[in-house]
Order: structure tokens, then C-alpha cells, then sequence
């Protein structure tokens, strides 16, 4: 597994926002290990697929993210 990456998720507020955030970086890497944090707003991410990937389909869904 490559190193944790953590993104800055501003808009995460809730279990929903947790919930879809959980299941786009599934989408993306179904191996991907996901650990989200509410009360800082960031996801810790350990997954192949490259941050690029992530980010851009975590925009999609309506959660900007951007590496701490
Ligand atoms: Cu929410």
C-alpha cells in the first residue's frame, strides 16, 4: 500500500456527507482503505489509484478535496 494521504474535505458536515465520501473513493478503488474524521473535515486515504483520481471524483459528488 502506497503512503496515506490525507485530503482536507470542507464540506463534510454529516453521516451522509461521510457516507458519500466513503462510497466515491470505493467506487474508485474498491481496495482503498478510508478512515473519514468529521470533527477536522479530512480523509485519510490508502489506495493505488493516484490522488488525482480521488480528488476529482470526490468534486464531483459535491466534495472538494484537497491534500493537507
Ligand atoms: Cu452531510
Amino acid at each position: 500500500m502506497p503512503r496515506p494521504l490525507t485530503l482536507s474535505v470542507p464540506d463534510m458536515s454529516c453521516g451522509h456527507c461521510k457516507a458519500v465520501v466513503e462510497r466515491t473513493i470505493a467506487t474508485q478503488d474498491a481496495q482503498a482503505r478510508v478512515v473519514v474524521d468529521l470533527s477536522s473535515r479530512t480523509v485519510t486515504v490508502e489506495s493505488a489509484a493516484p490522488a488525482e483520481v480521488l480528488m476529482t471524483a470526490l468534486a464531483d459528488e459535491g466534495y472538494p478535496a484537497t491534500p493537507v
